[in-house]
């Protein structure tokens, strides 16, 4: 049914066209209005949280009219748009971000602060959205930002947890994980109750012949799940572009089925039904860097990529072209391996529903995907039992053996008689039981692969990945380099920098073309621009200091060097190096005398960040770092020269104020392990300066800024593996250093013994599989050469700013540039630009 107003009634529509607020008092009237009947309040008991919710309803308001009139112009325009599949959005606070992009902050906080609150206050109401584990979903989140700042046509599809990753909260040293219930009010999403999809799931494939005797594959039984559609506008920054998060949520599918059984008396199964379909899209599996094979998650991954791509399948049919236009219409990008099953679902929606040749259809999916590689960690690829996927999805398993079959043809037509390399590269794993290797799949499945940081692009080039490099040739392989949105991460977390630097760039273009930063640079000398640089970092670590007052009740001296590590807890990123050099730290201030103590440069230590749930030794990690900290903090000789604080609950708002505050910021990882890293990113835009290992995007980071301004310790990622082997099989010595500091744990100096016995001997007996003990002298040395910087604050000053003028190219916007006309074959809509923005 045309759905569509006929043209003698839209005359009354454009009359009564809704705008949104202008001004001040246009933005007071919507608040007032919103505060008395969409919240049904009134003066006398409109609180913080409400004052937040009727701010948000109102710049909602505008954000969903820009959003209407972007989709418009998208469709009206009808060019090739990119999606964007991604199992995790951690996108952190709405409200300051849409004031910030529109450009309306300014009239919020007058128009706020004549109703009677702080604008401050109000913003920190909101609740963290927080779909996400930690890299690859904040990642994810910067680039939503990019793609509406560039204009491009583009959508997000993810999944809308009930419950994003645990809060955390630390009890006696532990961590303990309480549920992040987020929905209670989120005026941010539109729910689309008209916008939904049948999802299937187990049932059986019968086989029958068409008309010209072709084998058609039918998909029957099984069970129904229902998809609904909720949308999130995401906001361009100083244009009109407002794109779209669609999150899919699962419910019951209200079948006659469900009505029957009501019918009969069997109310409570009928709920139990509905409950089960309500867990799909229930909870974030919390697990970083990190699978573990479950089948919820698997049913969580085709629940959304079946929604998301019959959503897609049905606006490319609206268009009426061709099938084989479908790549010329559509860029689908694979975030990590996660929506891999989009691959074959494309596959069988045109063999088996729009009854497409094989290699017709085959041609169109992989012309459509490219995939995106964030690891090289084992444990964390993905690998399917092919049991599972018989039992879950059982026609896209025969599609998945017939990919491969094919494939492992022309495998063989290349390279004759080389059994191995078909076992090497096959998707099916001839394990018991078999599995199915996502990776491989999805390399299969695209015309492009990427990794993420230079280093970890040739790595996959030259280990995991290899095989196919020789299969496909090099150019399938490419990198794009991560980047991070300038807008949340300077102007948003820092705006006093920002504006200072605005300054000096003539306005604030360098939001908006990052490379302008280097204009910065010829102001390195100048002695105002320097002072005010200095009182910001001090202000942005007195508002941490203040922080860590209240949430760890520790007093910390905000002219102290601010030492951060704020990243998820993993033995990869070791955590248990910076905490072991902490103890060598303390045990070496304890050896002085009061005399040379005070030469010593005082440091606070800062750690926050998640442990997974089920990852025991990331717990103790946590668990030394507090008990470290409970000694040093109460050690008299010690005082202030050195603070060992763990902020609980690392999310993406308190990382807003902790980076700007950090000194020195740690990216340690064992060299090879880190993919790329962002926050090492946004530390050095903050003007922090980053000691690290030759890993992931520090290695670019040092390329740009110049090995000056970095402080680079540890082993090389070519020479990881020799390492790892030496320790193996020939005998390990442990550093003698670290060796006292083990010996000072076992005295029992922090505490029960036991609880750390583990992090020892997985150093001194279990192989050191993460070179803590290779890097252990190296990392501390080069603390020492960070203290001796830090103690002359001018060259210091002129590091961070000469860092900060040189940190154009790791903006999310020249990634997003890179991936539109290398990968996706897109071009940005031409959009006027708003007066006021
Ligand atoms: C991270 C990488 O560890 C990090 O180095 C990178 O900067 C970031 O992705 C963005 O590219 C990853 N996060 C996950 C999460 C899961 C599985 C694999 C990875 S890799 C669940």
């Amino acid at each position: 049914v045309e759905a569509s107003i006929p043209e003698p009634q839209r005359e009354a529509w454009l009359k009564h066209q809704v705008s949104g607020f202008k001004d001040k008092d246009g933005f007071e009237s919507e608040v007032v209005r919103h505060v008395e009947t969409t919240l049904a309040r009134s003066m006398f008991n409109c609180d913080e949280s409400a004052a937040y919710s009727a701010c948000s309803l109102a710049f909602r308001d505008r954000l969903i009219l820009e959003w209407n009139r972007t989709q418009q112009r998208q469709t009206f325009v009808d060019s090739k748009r990119l999606y964007y599949l991604s199992l995790e959005f951690l996108m952190g606070r709405a409200l300051d971000n849409a004031m910030l992009n529109i450009g309306q902050k300014d009239v919020a906080k007058a128009g706020l602060a004549d109703l009677g609150f702080r604008i401050e206050d109000v913003i920190e109401q909101e609740h963290d959205a927080a779909l996400g584990n930690g890299g690859l979903g904040r990642l994810a989140a910067c680039f939503l930002d990019s793609l509406a700042s560039l204009n491009y046509p583009a959508w997000g599809y993810g999944l809308r947890y009930r419950y994003g990753i645990f809060k955390q909260e630390i009890i006696d040293g532990y961590q303990v994980e309480v549920p992040d219930y987020w929905l209670d009010f989120n005026p941010w999403e539109f729910p689309r109750h008209d916008v939904t999809v049948d999802i299937q799931f187990f049932g059986i494939v019968r086989k029958s012949t068409n008309e010209n005797g072709r084998t058609v594959s039918h998909w029957e039984g099984g069970e129904i799940v229902k998809a609904v559609a909720y949308d999130v506008p995401i906001p361009g920054y100083a244009t009109p572009s407002t794109n779209n998060l669609r999150l899919w949520s699962s419910t019951a599918a209200s079948g006659e089925f469900d009505f029957q059984k009501f019918n009969n008396g069997d109310y409570e199964s009928s709920v139990a039904e509905q409950q089960r379909a309500e867990t799909i899209s229930a909870v974030l599996y919390p697990n970083d860097n990190l699978e573990r094979g479950k089948e919820l998650r698997l049913k969580q991954q085709y629940f959304w990529v079946a929604a998301s791509l019959y959503d897609i399948v049905r606006r490319f049919k609206k268009s009426k072209r061709p099938w084989r236009e479908f790549p010329d219409q559509v860029a689908i990008q694979l975030n990590d391996t996660h929506p891999t099953l989009a691959v074959v679902e494309l596959q069988r929606i045109l063999l088996d529903l729009e009854g497409l040749e094989w290699d017709e259809a085959w041609s169109i999916v992989t012309n459509t995907f490219g995939y995106t590689n964030h690891t090289v960690l084992p444990e964390a690829l993905e690998k399917w039992s092919v049991p599972l996927i018989q039992h879950l999805l059982p026609r896209h398993l025969q599609i998945i053996y017939e990919i491969n079959l094919y494939f492992l043809q022309s495998v063989e037509r290349k390279f004759p008689d080389d059994r191995e390399l078909l076992g090497r590269v096959s998707i099916i794993e001839e394990s018991q039981p078999k599995m199915v290797r996502m990776a491989h799949l999805a390399i299969v499945g695209s015309h492009k692969v990427n990794g993420v940081a230079e280093l970890h692009s040739d790595l996959i080039k030259t280990t995991i990945f290899k095989d196919f490099v020789t299969i496909f040739g090099p150019d399938k392989f490419t990198n794009v380099t991560n980047g991070i949105t300038p807008r949340r991460w300077l102007h948003q977390a820092n705006p006093r920098l920002s504006e200072l630097i605005s300054s000096k760039t003539g306005g604030k273009d360098f939001l908006t073309d990052l490379n302008e930063l280097n204009k910065v640079e010829l102001h390195v000398n100048d002695k105002a621009f320097r002072k005010e640089w200095a009182a910001i970092k001090l202000a942005n670590k007195e508002r941490l200091a203040k922080h860590i007052k209240t949430s760890a009740g520790v007093t910390v001296d905000p002219t102290a060097l601010f030492d951060v590590q704020v990243k998820r807890i993993h033995e990869y990123k070791r955590q248990q190096l910076n905490i072991f050099g902490v103890i060598h730290r303390y045990l070496t201030l304890k050896a002085m005398s009061p005399e040379e103590r005070k030469e010593q440069q005082p440091r606070v230590s800062i750690f926050g960040g998640k442990a997974a749930p089920g990852y025991w030794m990331a717990k103790q990690i946590i668990h030394l770092i507090n008990s470290v900290g409970k000694v040093v903090n109460n050690d008299e000789d010690i005082g202030d020269l050195l603070k060992v604080v763990f902020l609980e609950d690392y999310n993406v708002s308190k990382a807003e104020i902790i980076i700007p505050a950090s000194d020195i910021s740690e990216h340690i990882s064992t060299a090879g392990t880190e993919a790329s890293g962002t926050s090492n990113m946004k530390f050095v835009l903050n003007g922090g300066l980053i000691i690290g290992t030759c890993d992931g995007a520090n290695i670019e980071i040092t390329r740009e800024i110049g090995e000056n301004n970095i402080f680079l310790f540890g082993n090389l990622a070519e020479d990881v593996e020799d390492l790892r082997h030496a320790h193996t099989y020939g005998s390990h010595e442990i550093d003698p250093d670290l060796n006292r500091v083990f010996q000072e744990i076992e005295k029992g100096t922090f505490g029960s013994t036991q609880d750390f016995a583990a992090l020892i001997s997985a150093v001194r007996d279990h192989g050191d599989y993460y070179l803590v003990s290779d890097d252990f002298h190296s990392y501390v040395e080069t603390q020492a050469l960070v203290d001796e910087a830090y103690r002359n604050q001018e060259e210091w000053i002129t590091k961070c700013i000469t860092s900060v003028a040189r940190m154009g190219f790791f903006s999310s916007d020249r990634c997003i540039n890179e991936y539109a006309e290398g990968i996706w074959n897109i071009e940005p809509l031409r959009v006027e630009k708003e007066e006021g923005a």
